[in-house]
Parts: structure tokens; sequence; C-alpha cells
């Protein structure tokens, strides 16, 4: 219940320390199976600072609404597009949500289809309940990227779009999406790129020399790509990116908004109010840190994921589940569950999926924290 006399700023604070210590905190460095971080302490300062900002009304913060657009147009040319039409939203959930509404509202199809990858996320099971859009899976190879032969038999005359991973949720695994866009632009159908992990890895990686496929709009086929700076791109939570080809994309999803402060607006987004502060600290991120800060960050990642994987491949009693493409590593083994509840009562955040445990190398993971955890890791599989 809501107190009758409030309490002090002190006294709030005392609670809330208490209250929240059995949260794992990301600068603990126990924090291994998340895809947030620890954000850039630049982006904490631009938070605090533009808090009141609110994207829903860009009559009132006409700034604010520039510096989104600039966020998403430099988004955009970092993915090989010249001009850029999307927005900064809460997460790779809405931004595959609003790929999904833009293709199926654009198709003119009765009974939509959309073909994706087993290794999808699940945020399109919810596109897929909002939607109406029937969602048809295409199987994967033994290397767990999706088997293109296979999206193609699916295709028919009521598929509304296809979907590639470059970094799936689990395993980091890059699909051969210049293959897919082949397909796309082939039977003329749009490909969207859920690139909500990858997008700010792979860049960098290729920059980096990383041997990895091309999965951006460089690519004919790809006509919308999720990007999320509140994963590898060090934003706060929320922020996600959807980036589109095409102002097609936009017309097909704005909504009219026609009484607030910019006349006549127009709001793609699912949300309606929506904060200026986190596309404003994406903004600031994207010009701080640049191409090289980027590039630095994720050599580190990737240096580690390497090192984690010959560890991993050394040790008795785990497996490999496959050779990292990504910063992100994961793992099997026969006694999986009691591994896992062993690493958790040990403190340890870790995601295990189906099958495996995945760990991955966020910038707030440092080499001496994996070095713990294997530490902890040999010991339970000694017992
Ligand atoms: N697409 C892909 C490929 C993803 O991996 C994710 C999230 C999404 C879309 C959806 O993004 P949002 O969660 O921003 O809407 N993948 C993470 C996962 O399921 C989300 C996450 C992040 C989970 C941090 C745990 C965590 O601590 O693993």
């Amino acid at each position: 219940m809501i107190p009758k006399e409030g309490m002090s700023e002190d006294e709030i604070f005392a609670e809330l320390e208490k209250r929240l210590r059995s949260d794992l905190t990301f600068n603990s460095g126990k924090i291994l199976g998340s895809m947030c971080t620890y954000p850039h302490p630049l982006a904490q300062k631009v938070i605090q600072r533009y808090i009141d900002r609110n994207l829903g009304d860009p009559g009132l913060h006409k700034g604010s609404k520039e510096i989104e657009e600039e966020a998403v147009q430099m988004i955009g040319e970092l993915l090989h597009l010249k001009r850029a039409w999307g927005n900064i939203v809460s997460g790779g959930t809405e931004a595959n949500i609003l790929a999904v509404r833009a293709f199926r509202n654009l198709s003119g199809v009765e009974e939509p289809e959309l073909i994706l990858p087993r290794s999808a996320h699940f945020s399109f099971l919810k596109a897929k309940d909002l939607l109406k859009v029937k969602l048809v899976w295409a199987e994967l190879n033994d290397d767990y990227s999706v088997n293109v032969k296979d999206v193609e038999a699916k295709i028919t005359d009521n598929t509304i779009g296809i979907v590639g991973i470059a970094g799936t949720t689990g395993l980091g695994v890059v699909d051969d999406i210049p293959s897919l866009s082949d397909i796309a632009v082939d039977y003329g159908i749009p490909l969207h790129v859920d690139a909500a992990f990858g997008g700010f890895v792979i860049p960098f990686a290729k920059a980096l020399g990383y041997d990895l496929p091309d999965f951006d709009f460089k690519l004919k086929g790809v006509q919308s790509v999720t990007i999320d700076p509140h994963k590898m791109g060090m934003a706060p939570i929320p922020a996600g990116g959807i980036i589109f080809r095409e102002k097609k994309y936009m017309d097909a999803i704005n909504v009219l908004a026609p009484y607030l402060a910019g006349g006549e607006i127009f709001q793609a987004t699912i949300t309606g109010t929506r904060p200026g502060a986190n596309a404003i600290a994406v903004w600031a991120l994207l010009k701080h840190l640049g191409f090289e800060g980027y590039k630095e960050v994720v050599g580190e990642a990737m240096e580690n994921a390497k090192w984690f994987a010959e560890q991993i491949k050394a040790l008795n009693g785990v497996y490999l589940i496959r050779e990292p493409m990504l910063n992100i590593v994961s793992f099997g083994s026969k006694e999986l569950k009691k591994i896992e509840k062993d690493l958790k009562k040990r403190g340890w955040g870790i995601s295990a999926h189906r099958g495996y445990i995945r760990i991955v190398m966020m910038p707030h993971v440092k080499r001496e924290h994996l070095k713990s955890f294997l530490n902890d890791l040999v010991e339970i599989l000694k017992k």
C-alpha cells in the first residue's frame, strides 16, 4: 500500500539498497549470460540531463527529434545505407514487430506468412500474435545457420517476408544473409535481418579482419534491419533500433497523431510517449566512441570469445556447441542441469538454453571474470 505519510529520500534509498541486494549487477562481473551491459558513463550523464524529453510529441522536442533522426542516419550509414528511415525504439522486440508490420501492411496478402529460421528470437511469436501473421519455420543446417534451400522451398504466394538472423540469440550464428538476399530479390520478397545483437558487432569485427558474411543494406534484398544500441551499443535500456531501406515501409506503419504540438505528425512506433533521452544517448555514444571506439570494444569481446572457446574445448565433461562466429560462446554437457544449478548457486548469472549454457562476452565481461568462472566450472565438474 502507498504510505499515508511519505518516506524521506534517505529512507527510500536505505530500503532500496536492502531490497535490491538480490539483483546481480553488471559491474560485479558475475553476469555472463546477458546481452545487456553497464551503460557507458557518457550515456548516463546524457540521460540524467535530458530525462524529460518525449519523442512521442516531437513538436515540443524538435531538437530531440532531429537528434533521433541523426542517430538513425548514422546507424543506417554504418549498415551501408545512404538515406535511412526508422526509429530508436524500446528494443529488438519492438523493432522486429515493426518490420513484420510494415511487410504485412505493404503486401496486401490476406493470409500472410513469414518465413523465419528455427533459431529466431521469441519476439516473432509476439509479432505473430499481434499481427495475425503465420510463422513458417525454416530448418537449420548442422552448423545452426538457416538452411537457405528450405527457406526457398517454403515460399508461397502468401509469403510477405523472409527473416535472416545476424547473431542468433543462443549461439551468435550469422545466417547466410547474402544467399537469403539473392532469393529475396529473385522472388520479389522483402528480407528482414534481425541483427539486434550482431548489428553493433559485425561491422567492427569485419574491420578487424574477422571473416563474416555481409548482412546489411549492401545486399539488395535487405529491406530492414533490427540493430539494438542497448546490447553491444552500450546504451542504457531501452534503446532498440529499426532501420528501413525506403520510406514506403514507414508510410505503411505510420499512424496520424493529429492534435500534438507539432500539428499533424505521424508515429510508426508501437509506443506513443517514449524516451527522448535514450535516443539522445545513442547519438552521443555514436559520436563519442566513433568507429574506432566500437572497434576496440568488439576486438576485446571477440578475443575473449576465442580464448574462452579454447578453454572449453580443453575441459573434460563439457563441449563446445560450435565454433563462435561472434562474441557468444555456448557449451553443452551430459550433466547440464546439474552444472547450471551449481553455477547459479555460486552466483553466476548465466543463461541456460535448451541443451546448452550461453556465455556472452559483453564489454563488462573481463578475462579475470572468465577465469574465475572456469575455476568454478572445473570444481563443479570434478564433483
Ligand atoms: N532479436 C534477437 C536476435 C535477440 O537476441 C533479442 C533479445 C531480441 C531480438 C529482442 O530484443 P529485446 O529483448 O531488446 O526486445 N535477446 C536477448 C535474449 O533473449 C534479450 C536479453 C537481454 C535477455 C539481456 C537477457 C538479458 O539479460 O537473450
